[in-house]
């Protein structure tokens, strides 16, 4: 038995499921998560030794990629003064500052602690500003798991295949109305039979939770477009994009202007930090300023502060890293594609920038229905295969592929010689 698996059967006595987050159990790959001891850079080493070639970085937060001198060395300073104070500090004047200056949309920002507290938290003062009830959201997509958005949800729902979650009560989900990715008729259908209720919508810019599936042409202006139409707000969800696509995330990519904005992920740099900002007249709604309530003990914590300032502050310092990243993505998931196509298979690569993802469908994805017609069964062979080759994925077919500063040209190019290898065979 390896030590991953006498872990996981330690675990699973005492831990639901052995994990404390679904997607890492590996159920979807018929697999025993592999327990991890150690990151650097591109890499990731298990508890039996094993080492592999990391394209998950913590689901997204590791950009740089794993143990960043620059976020390393400001975690050990910021430790020597204390964990955490419960009061205010410099630190998240600077944070707050930081982001202000790179997302033009940013006019006031609150940090939280997960990207599920930043959603929640934003549609509290979305619908506290416009007095409405209901919002939208898409099939397929992933906003966290606070009652009212899981519904239809990405990730680790989708993988599971339960549409929706057992213990949310029909109240929590009743002013939650769900569309189609990509199809804007299917949100038009809503503000025509109920735009006077509707607060917002609410949108990953790239679809990254049923596996990638960017915007189509023309999509998230026309989201922008309805929403002025019928005086609701934009929410982008850039837990995931929020300084990946660009500095100043998908908003900056696409060049479409949301009302509030969560972020999570990079802003952390691994460690627990969430945020939701936007115009200054919204933002106000929150307490103490305005009566929409929101707290957290731990929110701004000055470690998880200086932890995200040392990662977005060196994101802002070197804009050429998204020109690299995007373009080696570009490279990358082009040469999946032509891999898979030498081979003879009609299998998909989406991607967009450093996020991609090899849907087992011969059916082009563009949104959550299209997304479900691939088997996981030859994800879960393909994901396997992979691992056991030092290359560690996204253990279910509904994530994305992270790539990071850290991977250099000749760890890409093994990746897809073993890529090769397993189509050829
Ligand atoms: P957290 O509460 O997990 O920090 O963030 C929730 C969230 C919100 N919005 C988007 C677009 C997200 O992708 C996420 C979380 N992403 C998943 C990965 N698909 C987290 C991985 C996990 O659940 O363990």
């Amino acid at each position: 038995m390896s030590h991953s698996e006498a872990l996981f059967s330690r675990a699973v006595k005492v831990i639901p499921g052995g994990v404390n987050s679904p997607v890492r159990a590996f159920g979807s790959i018929g697999s025993t998560p592999r327990f991890i001891t150690k990151a650097d850079k591109s890499h990731m080493w298990d508890e039996d030794g094993n080492e592999y070639l990391d394209f998950i970085g913590s689901w997204g937060p590791m950009i740089l990629g794993h143990n960043h001198p620059a976020v390393r060395e400001a975690v050990e300073k910021a430790v020597q003064n204390g964990l955490s104070y419960g009061a205010a500090t410099r630190a998240e004047v600077e944070m707050a500052e930081l982001i202000c200056s790179m997302v033009p949309s940013i006019d006031m920002v609150r940090m939280v602690n997960s990207g599920t507290e930043a959603v929640m938290s934003a549609i509290r003062a979305a619908r506290g500003y416009t007095r409405r009830d209901k919002i939208i959201k898409f099939n397929g997509c992933y906003h966290g798991h606070s009652d009212g958005l899981l519904v239809k949800a990405g990730s680790g729902v989708m993988t599971a295949g339960v549409p929706d979650s057992l213990g949310v009560p029909a109240g929590y989900t009743k002013d939650t109305l769900t569309a189609d990715y990509n199809n804007l008729d299917s949100v038009r259908a809503h503000f025509s039979e109920c735009g006077e209720q509707i607060t917002a919508i609410i949108v990953e810019p790239v679809g990254a939770n049923m596996g990638t599936v960017p915007p189509k042409e023309g999509f998230l202006q026309g989201l922008r477009d309805l929403c002025d139409e019928y005086g609701a707000l934009l929410i982008f969800d850039e837990v995931i994009t929020g300084f990946r696509l660009a500095r100043d995330g998908a908003q900056g990519f696409f060049g479409v202007q949301p009302d509030l904005t969560t972020f999570g992920k990079i802003i952390g740099a691994g460690m627990p930090v969430g945020a939701y900002g936007g115009r200054r007249d919204v933002m106000e709604m929150v307490a103490p300023v305005g009566a929409v309530y929101q707290a957290g003990t731990l929110s701004g914590n000055p470690v998880a502060m200086a932890a995200g300032m040392a990662q977005i502050g060196y994101l802002n310092e070197h804009p050429e890293l998204y020109t690299n990243l995007n373009q080696t993505g570009d490279w990358f998931f082009a040469e999946m594609e032509r891999i898979v196509r030498e081979a003879g298979l009609p299998w998909q690569v989406n991607h967009i920038g450093s996020l991609g993802s090899l849907f087992f469908t011969e059916k082009t994805v563009t949104d959550y229905e299209s997304a479900k017609t691939s088997d996981t069964k030859q994800y879960a062979a393909y994901c396997n295969h992979m691992l056991n080759h030092g290359i560690y994925l996204a253990p279910a077919q509904f994530e994305a592929m992270f790539l990071s500063a850290a991977h250099t040209r000749a760890e890409l190019e093994q990746t897809l010689e073993t890529l090769r290898g397993y189509f050829e065979a």
